[in-house]
């Protein structure tokens, strides 16, 4: 098979016993004979290297064609000048394999002893750990990627009531604290001492949701006292809000009680009605640098339809001077295909043991570059508990997928890189919104409105009892406690992006074409593209590989 791509590449390195930094893969395919060029930067390693260097590789092909022998020369333009830079310096737009007259900041003067950096790698095990890229690149330092909010080790839940009792409880003390500083609630229970006629406001969750004979809304509101009934009339300007509500989720209203409150039958008729919401003016943080990072999700390894190919091609790609800046790949979930999720799922399995699923997929991670910082949260398709919060996966399964020393947390989790906190979620609660809710609020085609309401909502799967399995917890971590940057969510395999008070919400469709059961539900997946996040501006651009 020819080596043209630096995914061949790097199967080829990685089964010869190593690993290349990203500039490494690069010379390598662009030299004229990248075979020939890989065998002799093998041969030429020193002997207790586990991973290339640029700088080997720039050697030995600087080497080679000093030799006379061009077959291994860098491919550049001129053909004559295998002068080539490691990586060019912060401020310095494109990865120049031409030789260009700066002088990189971090290329100089380091030579072999890199290559001795292998911290914590077993005997016969490959390196995987990042090159100490803080001897040579001045951008290592700013990198920074920091979780909170993690199941992972931390759940208490056995699923008896009183947990489901705590994980209320808590739901509503952090969204209620939100809605008290707007509106001047009173508890339920003094709600329904006070005399008729009078002005309150109450903040609950919301227990039911009926319409009346007359076509109003009746909303029962439950708080830590009581409940109570609320009437949204049709005719109020906001009664389409009603559209928008999900059960448990947590509200704030405001109005006049009816006459006969007090005497155990009043009601709240709505003059107003919050939720948690993100301010408008809600400025986001952005990191200092211009840096990217590649927001995925629902690779599917393991499924006939997979798209290795577009795979290949978006690895391919994160080795090119265009995606020089891309430093960071948050996956969003469902990195394989899984076994048993749905019914005859097993019909379009290409690899029906799961743990040959996760082997899989770590050898498509090994393509891309080594010196991304990677993170990876669970999806449905995943073999951890499907209740949400979902924990990050078992260490047998951390194991397989070492490669790149992937960090791993659950799901949901904030992801805080360079500053800019990235809410990432899964997003099975999608489906749930969308069918839920009215089309021009939430719909397949623009997943990103979805996400719009759960934001508003400041969480992340409202609804108990629903298509979302919830496991109850001592304290509910489905909560956005803060508002996100970012969020990035997956799962319904469309691509849609959009901002919403300024937080920009990212669903990231798939590496997977469409499925049976997808055709006949008219399911159109956006699948093989990568969304790429300028982490200094939150502006996005989309990649197609497909
Ligand atoms: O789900 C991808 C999308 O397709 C998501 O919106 C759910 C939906 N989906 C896919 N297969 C099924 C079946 N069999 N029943 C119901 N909904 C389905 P993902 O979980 O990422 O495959
Ligand atoms: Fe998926
Ligand atoms: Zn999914």
């Amino acid at each position: 098979m020819p080596l043209e791509t630096p995914a061949r590449i790097v199967s080829e390195l990685t089964s010869r016993g190593y690993n290349a930094d990203r500039e490494a893969v690069t010379l390598l395919a662009g030299a004229d004979d990248p075979r020939a060029a890989l065998d002799v930067a093998v041969e030429r390693a020193p002997d207790d290297a586990l991973k290339l260097s640029a700088d080997h590789v720039e050697r030995v092909l600087t080497e080679r064609s000093a030799d006379g022998d061009t077959s291994v020369s860098t491919g550049s333009e001129s053909g004559n000048n295998p002068q080539v830079k490691a990586r060019p310096p912060t401020e310095t737009e494109g990865m120049s394999v031409e030789g260009t007259n700066d002088e990189g900041v971090g290329d100089g003067g380091v030579g072999d002893e890199r290559d001795e950096d292998s911290e914590g790698v077993g005997e016969d095990v490959i390196d995987v750990s990042r090159p100490d890229e803080s001897v040579r690149d001045p951008n290592f330092d700013a990198r920074s990627l920091d979780v909170s909010g993690d199941i992972t080790g931390e759940s208490t839940g056995t699923g008896e009531y009183e947990d489901f009792v705590s994980v209320f409880r808590d739901r509503f003390e952090r969204l209620s604290k939100q809605l008290r500083s707007r509106v001047n609630a009173r508890p339920t229970s003094a709600v329904q001492a006070m005399p008729g006629g009078g002005e309150t406001a109450i903040v609950g969750m919301i227990s039911d949701i009926r319409s009346t004979a007359s076509g109003h809304w009746l909303i029962e509101l439950e708080d830590t006292s009581g409940t109570y009934p609320c009437l949204v009339m049709k005719d109020r300007e906001f009664a389409d809000l009603v559209d928008e509500l999900l059960f448990d989720e947590v509200i704030a209203v405001e109005g006049t009680l009816s006459d006969d409150n007090g005497d155990g039958d009043g009601i709240l008729f709505v003059d107003s009605l919050y939720f948690p919401d993100v301010p408008r003016t809600y400025k986001p943080s952005t990191a200092d640098r211009h840096v990217q990072a590649a927001l995925i999700s629902d690779v599917h390894v393991g499924s006939q339809e997979f798209m290795a190919d577009a795979w290949s091609r978006f690895a391919d790609w994160l080795y090119t001077e265009e995606a020089e800046r891309v430093e960071y790949l948050l996956v969003a979930g469902d990195m394989v295909e899984g076994v048993g999720v749905y019914p005859d799922q097993d019909e379009e399995l290409d690899i029906v043991d799961i743990y040959d699923q996760y082997e899989q997929f770590s050898e498509y991670l090994k393509e891309v570059p080594g010196d991304l910082e990677i993170i990876m949260i669970p999806g449905n398709h995943d073999a951890v508990r499907l209740a949400e919060p979902q924990p990050g996966f078992d260490e047998e399964l951390r194991d397989i997928m070492s490669v790149h020393d992937a960090r791993i947390s659950g799901n949901p989790s904030t992801v805080t890189v360079e500053g800019v906190d990235v809410l990432m979620y899964h997003g099975v609660s999608l489906d749930e919104v969308i069918a839920e809710l009215p089309d021009e609020k939430a719909n397949y085609d623009e997943p990103h409105k979805a996400m719009y309401q759960l934001l508003k909502k400041r969480h992340v799967a409202p609804q108990f009892g629903g298509k979302t399995r919830l496991a109850p917890e001592e304290k509910d971590y489905l909560v956005m406690d803060d508002v996100p940057d970012v969020f990035h969510t997956g799962h319904v395999h469309k691509l849609g992006w959009g901002k919403y008070h300024n937080v920009l919400a990212v669903n990231s469709g798939c590496w997977q074409e469409q499925t049976a059961f997808q055709k006949s539900v008219n399911i159109d997946p956006d699948a093989g593209f990568a969304p790429i996040l300028d982490l200094d501006t939150l502006d996005m651009t989309v990649r197609q590989f497909s």
